[in-house]
């Protein structure tokens, strides 16, 4: 990984965090995002603290359609030679029955998790098949693998995560460029705080009585998908705790 090139949206915290902390120790070089700077200024400048490598940093929202052009055409030449996307951004608002959902909390997910994701890799494709070489790496959901109760739209976003994976792969099948959908499934972050609009306390039992993957987890496959030799293309991971079996079904101790 040593000084390859590796772009990250929602890298303040969580799965994207652990990314960067994760490909920044094998020497790879940082472009992070994120709508909170401040957070985002925190987490590189210990990253480069640790591992001392070059880090770009950007206030972004990926739903922000002329900002993500913006910062990617304008990203310094030598930096324009992305060899890995991570599309972290995104997550959950929301878990309750279709009619009685919040349709601004639907708003939100689908333009985070689809139209963000679809603004980055349009706008990152073309660079790396310039280049001749890149790998998008998604961080879907095993939401997006089958629906679950109280989830429509969540789910619905995550399964438009992976059969635009599928896309981007059969299009770019005759480029050297790879695509990956990580589909995890428990992963303790503050994504159910997120979810459950801040109440901490709904959020604590998702993870009750089962040990949850870390954002570590996630991160370390993802590196491992990134790892394999330039002819392997890991197209899907599913991946749960020991305990899951699907999103319904965990056994809790
Ligand atoms: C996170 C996993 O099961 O809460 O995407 O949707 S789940």
């Amino acid at each position: 990984m040593r000084n390859k090139i590796i772009f990250i949206s929602g890298a303040n915290s969580g799965i994207g965090k652990a990314c960067a902390e994760k490909f920044a120790e094998s020497g790879a070089k940082l472009i992070l995002c994120s709508r909170d700077i401040n957070k985002l200024i925190k987490v590189a400048d210990g990253i480069n603290k640790k591992h001392k490598t070059e880090i770009l940093t950007y206030k972004l929202d990926v739903r922000d359609r002329e900002k993500v052009s913006t910062v990617i055409s304008e990203l310094p030449k030598k930096w324009q030679k992305i060899d890995i996307l991570i599309n972290n951004a995104g997550g959950a608002l929301g878990l309750e029955k279709f009619q009685d959902g919040n349709i601004d909390d639907w708003d939100e997910m689908i333009d985070s998790n689809v139209k963000g994701l679809l603004y980055l890799s349009r706008n990152i494709l073309p660079l790396m098949i310039k280049n001749g070489k890149g790998h998008v790496i998604n961080i879907g959901s095993i939401a997006g693998v089958a629906a679950y109760p109280n989830g429509a739209v969540y789910c619905g976003v995550k399964a438009a995560v992976r059969l635009i994976s599928d896309g981007i792969r059969l299009d770019t099948v005759d480029t050297p460029v790879r695509v990956t959908n990580i589909q995890p499934g428990l992963v303790e972050t503050n994504f159910s705080v997120v979810r459950f609009h801040g109440d901490k306390e709904r959020a604590k039992k998702v993870y009750q009585n089962i040990k949850a993957l870390t954002a570590e987890d996630i991160a370390d496959l993802v590196f491992y998908s990134a790892s394999v030799p330039a002819h392997v293309q890991i197209c899907e991971v599913t991946v749960t705790p020991a305990a899951q079996a699907s999103a319904t079904v965990v056994h809790r101790k």
